[in-house]
C-alpha cells in the first residue's frame, strides 16, 4: 500500500516510452496519494485506475476471520458509544480530490465507458485518472488460505474469544518440518 502511485511515477521516469498504468485501491490512495502532484511538477504522464469498493476490503476478510468483526474497515463514522457502526456513511469523493490536484479523472460505470476512458487516457499526455466504484466490501473468509495471525488472549466480544480457541487450536496442530 502506499506504493503504486510513487511506483507508476519511478516506472514512467524510468522508460518515458511507456504508458504506465497504476491499478489503486481506495484505502491505499488515500493513504498515499501526494505523488500526484510530483507527476505533474515533473510532467510525468501516467494513467491511475483507482477502485473504489469502500474500504479496507483485504482487512476486512481478515479482521472477520479473527472475530474482530470488520472493525472500521468500511468508511463509517464510528459509533456514540465507541462501537462500529454501520449505518452513517463517510462522504469521500475520490474524483473531487483528484481533481483538486488537477487531474483528469474520469467516473466509469460499465465496461464501455472504461474502454473510451481509456482511449482518451491514453490518448492525453497528462497523467489521467479513472474512477470506478466496484461491488462494496463483503467478503468475510480468508478464500480458503491459512494466515497465522495471532489473536489477542484477552478479549471481551464473543467473536474474538472464539477466534483465540480457533488460533490455539491450528497451533497445536503446526509442526516443525526442520
Ligand atoms: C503500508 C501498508 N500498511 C498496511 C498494509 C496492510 N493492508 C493490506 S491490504 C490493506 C487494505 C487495502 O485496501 P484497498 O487499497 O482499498 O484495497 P482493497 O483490499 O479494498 O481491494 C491493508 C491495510 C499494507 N499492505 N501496507
Ligand atoms: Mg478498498
Amino acid at each position: 500500500m502506499g506504493y503504486e502511485i510513487p511506483a507508476a511515477l519511478g516506472m514512467r521516469m524510468a522508460d518515458p516510452s511507456r504508458e504506465i498504468f497504476s491499478f489503486i485501491g481506495d484505502a491505499s490512495f488515500i493513504m498515499y496519494h501526494q505523488d500526484v502532484l510530483t507527476a505533474i511538477q515533473e510532467r510525468e504522464k501516467i494513467i491511475l485506475l483507482l477502485l473504489d469498493n469502500g474500504g479496507y476490503g483485504s482487512i476486512h476478510s481478515l479482521s472477520m476471520q479473527v472475530g474482530s468483526q470488520g472493525f472500521e474497515t468500511k468508511y463509517y463514522y464510528r459509533g456514540d458509544n465507541g462501537r462500529q457502526n454501520l449505518k452513517e456513511p463517510l462522504q469521500v469523493d475520490f474524483p473531487k480530490i483528484l481533481e483538486g490536484y488537477g487531474v483528469k479523472t474520469y467516473t466509469v460505470e460499465d465496461a464501455d465507458q472504461l474502454r473510451q476512458a481509456l482511449r482518451k487516457a491514453l490518448a492525453s499526455d497528462q497523467i489521467t485518472a479513472i474512477y470506478a466504484k466496484v461491488a462494496p466490501v463483503e467478503r468475510d473468509d480468508a478464500a480458503d488460505a491459512y494466515w497465522e495471525v495471532a489473536t489477542p488472549e484477552v478479549a471481551h466480544i464473543e467473536s474474538s474469544i472464539k477466534a483465540h480457541q480457533e488460533y490455539e487450536r491450528i497451533r497445536d496442530l503446526q509442526r516443525n518440518y526442520l
